[in-house]
């Protein structure tokens, strides 16, 4: 942990009354001192970085100009918001950023007071702003309702939406747009342009842009010279009615290295400062980079593949495709809505479009999958990163509902890949199917043997599940990537594991097969159990009269909060431990039931089961 020497101003600052007690002359050197224990503490622990170097200065000035918690201070996202972390009480516990049982990497109100909405997901501040500038007003409180929003979140619709609202409003609102030209790739989108080109100099689209949704506009300004942002920030603070403040920032400011790279530093490893990042190594592929790989390798056979990010390039593994093949790129900003819309439009005219898109983000954009994809089944491929834990991001970002959310649109066929290859011939069955089609994959390195010197693969028959291991009595069914976790449990008790691979359509014969030959089936997925691809094996048997119980795991009803993604899988009992006690605690439940009834029972027939569970204590299994 990098401690503050008692002699700093930073160490004076333990919350924002102390910052406001300060001198203006004083707040400099301020912003120097945090810059660089942010910089040092970032460094040794990962985390955000370049986004949060760049908004040191905006957090000094906005803490010492208002009287935040009482005026509500709502940053966008919340990745640049560590100055604001220091400069609210939380300096000490900034090296256990984003670990057990540390701070969140974003932001919490049941972290702290000065977090006045919880965010995460971009693109928020300006709609709950206005909800607590409206609140106030209604309910007679004198406070000032301000958002942060950067460049890259302004290009979602949810921002322009709330702007329209309030500035028709003349809701009393203030929005500081934190304007550095980056999302985390360069920023896209004709309002960017203008800002970042025609804004530095003070001409005027942007401005007049802001003006015609009823915004009183100002800047643009430096957001590095306190000098100019802090008059600013007074002078605006005394006017009424929407208002913006055009704040121009640099991503990375102060750390040479993340200037020249803000992309790279973004988000970031621990590493040496004085080194830089060092080059990656070489490591196993991850499912990311599988999909990436496979991308490059099928546009070259297929001219009508093209593939949409909503802002996410480098985390859905995109960065070679948008090299190789930038005609066929289309980063369409922070617009998950739109992006998936879009692709509609494109597959409608006769193209393949490739979704490249986390599961948590997806969530936005449900009504147009839903109504512009399925309804018309239309060819979109929806390639779903980050499916399940992810760990470091915590709660926000884990992508544990869209299994539940994507088996009921009437359709659609979801699949779960076990391995790097299925992932390929997953991604190849969803093109060549000719329908919407979902391939959902999680955040972790690629099993199986290396993809890339690999053919592309041959669609997968569809509907078909593939049993990989014969055991008696127990049958674990297996949904995604746990798949290597259920072969671990099921060395130990002789179950058997089927790769059921596809969530919709079903492997209807697979399952009435392994349920007339085992007493016990448990479904294992990386997705709440409300819903989701176990609720879909138990609904099956149910309906076709099938008494089999199902013991269906999955992610429990309430977040599971950041740590590491193995931290997170134990929590939600989808380690080895977890699935054999909880397959271990169903059996006895059964077999007692069973002993009741006097039916027979085949468990009784796995010798290796019977094995474990006599040394297994009554009191261990509750
Ligand atoms: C709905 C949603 N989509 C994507 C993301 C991933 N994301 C996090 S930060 C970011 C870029 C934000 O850019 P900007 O608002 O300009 O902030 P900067 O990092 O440049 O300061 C993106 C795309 C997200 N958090 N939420």
């Amino acid at each position: 942990m990098t401690t503050v020497s008692p002699l700093s101003l930073l160490a004076q600052v333990n919350d924002p009354v102390q910052l406001r007690a300060l001198p203006d002359t004083a707040l400099p050197k301020l912003a120097d001192e945090l810059r660089a224990f942010m910089l040092t503490q970032v460094a040794a622990t990962g985390g955000h970085l370049a986004s949060g170097l760049g908004t040191v200065e905006l957090a000094i000035a906005l803490h010492h100009s208002f009287d935040t918690p009482r005026d509500p201070l709502i940053w966008d996202v919340g990745h640049q918001a560590y100055p604001h972390k220091i400069l609210t009480g939380r300096r000490d516990e900034l090296h256990g950023i984003r670990k057990r049982p540390g701070i969140s990497g974003f932001l919490r109100r049941d972290e702290s007071p000065y977090d006045a909405f919880g965010a995460g997901h971009s693109s928020t501040s300006i709609s709950a702003a206005l909800g607590m500038a409206v609140a106030a007003r209604t309910l007679g409180q004198p406070v000032q309702a301000v958002a942060v929003i950067g460049d890259g979140a302004l290009t979602a619709g949810l921002a322009f939406e709330a702007l329209d609202h309030a500035g028709g409003m003349g809701e009393d609102l203030l929005v500081i747009l934190n304007d550095n030209g980056m999302s985390i790739s360069e920023n896209v989108g004709a309002l960017s342009q203008r800002l970042t080109t025609q804004g530095r100099t003070g001409a005027d689209d942007a401005a007049s842009f802001f003006r015609a949704l009823g915004f009183e506009y100002s800047g643009p300004i430096d957001g590095h010279d306190l000098t100019a942002l802090l008059p600013a920030i007074r002078a605006i603070k005394e006017k009424r009615g929407p208002r913006l403040l055009h704040v121009v920032t640099c991503k990375g400011k102060g750390y040479d290295l993340a200037e020249a790279e803000p992309i790279k530093y973004h988000g970031v490893t621990p590493f040496d400062p004085v080194q830089g990042l060092a080059a990656g190594k070489p490591a196993a592929p991850t499912y990311t980079q599988v999909f990436g790989d496979w991308l490059c390798e099928m546009a070259e056979q297929d001219p009508r593949l093209v593939v949409i990010t909503p802002a996410m390039r480098e985390g859905s593994g995109l960065v070679q495709f948008a090299k190789r093949f930038p005609d066929r790129y289309h980063d369409v900003g922070i617009a998950e809505q739109h992006a998936v819309t879009f692709a509609a439009g494109l597959a409608a005219s006769g193209l393949r479009p490739v979704v490249a898109i986390y599961s948590t983000f997806l969530q936005r954009a449900f009504d147009q999958l839903v109504h512009d994809v399925c309804l018309q089944q239309l060819p979109v491929t929806f390639a779903i990163d980050r499916g399940g834990l992810v760990g470091p991001d915590g709660a926000t970002h884990n992508g544990g509902l869209d299994l539940s959310f994507l088996r009921c649109v009437p359709g659609m066929t979801v699949m779960t890949p076990s391995s790097g290859n299925s992932l390929r011939a997953m991604l190849r069955t969803a093109l060549d199917l000719g329908t919407p089609c979902a391939v959902r994959y999680p955040r972790t390195v690629a099993t199986g043997a290396p993809t890339q010197s690999l053919p592309l693969p041959r669609a997968l028959p569809i509907g078909r599940g593939e049993l990989q291991r014969r055991g008696s009595g127990i049958a674990l069914m297996v949904f995604g990537t746990l798949i290597e976790t259920a072969h671990e449990v099921a060395d130990i008790i002789d179950a058997s594991v089927v790769d059921m691979r596809f969530v919709k359509p079903l492997d209807e014969t697979l399952i009435l097969e392994i349920a007339s030959q085992h007493d016990v089936l448990v479904t294992i997925e990386e997705n709440v159990v409300a819903g989701g691809a176990g609720s879909a094996v138990a609904e099956f048997l149910a309906a076709r009269g099938h008494d089999t119980p199902v013991l269906s795991l999955g992610l429990p009803d309430r977040p599971i909060e950041h740590g590491t993604r193995d931290q997170c899988l134990q929590e939600a009992g989808l380690d080895v431990p977890g699935i054999f006690d909880a397959v271990a605690r169903h059996c006895a439940v059964i077999a007692e039931q069973r002993e009741r009834s006097r039916k027979p029972l085949r468990l009784r027939d796995n010798a290796m089961f019977n094995g474990v569970m006599r040394l297994l204590t009554r009191s261990q299994l509750g």
